[in-house]
């Protein structure tokens, strides 16, 4: 299992030199974040830039809300950038509010998308779609995440792969078949600095956890995102976008205080 798993990291770090990417369109059915922290949307009425919606803050790319979806597309052509080589192209949105508590004691993530199973196994290694919990100090500083997405292995496979800050690969599974949308859940009890994983292909029926390796480490406050990427290369959500991400929200609470 250890080898198989190395296998795949393998497969995703040979990727970054691939200087090409993919075109994307993954569609996000809705977003729910339950227990501790609280939030809830399911993207249907066509409005972006209004709460609950609004409270998922693009840091890289542009995401829109249309057919009941959350979209994130190639379309932006988000790519070179300070952060990222020039074939890079991502979106990624960090839900601004609410933060995933120290104290929390499970936290419940659901990302729930259209499986777009033909894309992506016709797609290279590592495109794909997923969510991630992001540890910060202060909500500025990362200190650590879990993710979890749905990727091409680019050999026709899709793959579910669980994945912590040092890329290591704690848990995947190959997806062969969805009967509905897939539903990515992370549960996240950050009073033990505690994140383990689950995936569903029947639309939240059945569930499959996804924890061999885990569950992963992740200290500090949470910040949820979900990201969806058009490159060939390891997935990597949350890290140093977050903190151009908490610096806007810092920049932003500053002029807040300004004003008042
Ligand atoms: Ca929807
Ligand atoms: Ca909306």
């Amino acid at each position: 299992m250890r080898l198989t798993k190395t296998a795949v990291g393998v497969i995703f770090l040979s990727a970054i030199f691939n200087d090409s990417y993919a075109a994307y369109d993954w569609s996000l059915d809705s977003l729910s974040v339950s227990g501790g922290a609280v939030f809830s949307d399911d993207f249907n009425d066509g409005d972006r830039s209004s709460l609950p919606t609004s409270a998922l803050i693009d840091v890289i790319g542009t995401t829109t809300e249309a057919g009941g979806f959350l979209r994130l597309t190639d379309v932006d052509g988000t790519g070179p950038s300070f952060f990222f080589p020039s074939d890079f192209v991502m979106d990624q949105a960090n839900l601004a509010s609410p933060f995933i508590d120290t104290n929390d004691v499970g936290t419940i993530v659901q990302a729930n998308f259209m499986p777009d199973l033909a894309a992506l196994q016709a797609g290279p290694s590592g495109v794909g779609y997923g969510v991630a919990v992001t540890g910060t100090t202060d909500f500025v500083g990362f200190t650590s995440f879990a993710s979890l997405g749905v990727y091409s292995d680019g050999f026709g496979n899709a793959i579910a792969v669980f994945q912590n800050s040092a890329l290591d690969v704690i848990d995947f599974a190959f997806v062969p078949t969805v009967t509905g949308n897939i539903v990515l859940e992370l549960n996240a009890t950050l009073q033990s600095d505690s994140v383990s994983a689950r995936y569903s292909t029947d639309g939240g029926a059945n569930f499959f956890d996804l924890n061999a390796g885990g569950p992963i480490t992740v200290t500090d406050h949470g910040i949820v995102s979900v990201f969806g990427y058009g490159a060939a290369i390891v997935p990597v959500p949350a890290a140093l976008p977050l903190l151009a991400s908490a610096l806007m929200v810092l920049a932003g609470v500053r002029s807040t205080r300004r004003k008042t």
